[in-house]
């Protein structure tokens, strides 16, 4: 006689051995950064006004500091709409800006708001890991 075994039971078992393994990949998802100052320049490339780097990515739940420097002999705009971001960056002078602590997962759009021909940059908040989250004890368990 042939010995039954319980389907549903290891169904189960794979179920929950696929939670668990979910559930430790998305623990260990996030991202750490040093970088507590960004700096950024606004330019001219050929006939257009830049911001470079065009991308700026930092890490969500903490605030940052962007040091803004005007290259070019005519002020700029530095707009972050979703941020109530509007600055003015004066000729050839360092402009700090702080960015607020967001949540991470948002992507905003960051334009020149005195020149709309003016190519525009996107600033990128990715999500902060468990261990840079303030509160975690700064261990993964
Ligand atoms: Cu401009």
């Amino acid at each position: 006689m042939r010995s039954r075994r319980h389907p549903l039971h290891l169904n189960t078992a794979c179920a929950l051995a696929i939670l668990v393994g979910v559930a430790a990949v998305a623990h260990a998802e996030g991202y750490e950064s040093d970088a507590s100052v960004i700096q950024v320049v606004s330019t001219k490339i050929g006939e257009k006004n830049v911001f470079i780097p065009a991308t700026i990515v930092v890490v969500g739940g903490r605030e940052h500091t962007l040091s803004l420097f005007n290259t070019t002999d005519t002020p700029h705009g530095f707009a972050i709409d979703g941020l109530g971001i509007e600055e003015v960056l004066p000729v050839g002078i360092e402009h700090p800006v702080k960015i607020p602590a967001v949540e991470g997962g948002k992507i905003f759009g960051i334009r020149c708001h005195l020149h709309p021909p003016h190519r525009t940059a996107t600033l990128v908040v990715v999500p902060a890991s468990d261990a840079a989250s303030p509160g975690s004890g700064g261990l993964v368990d």
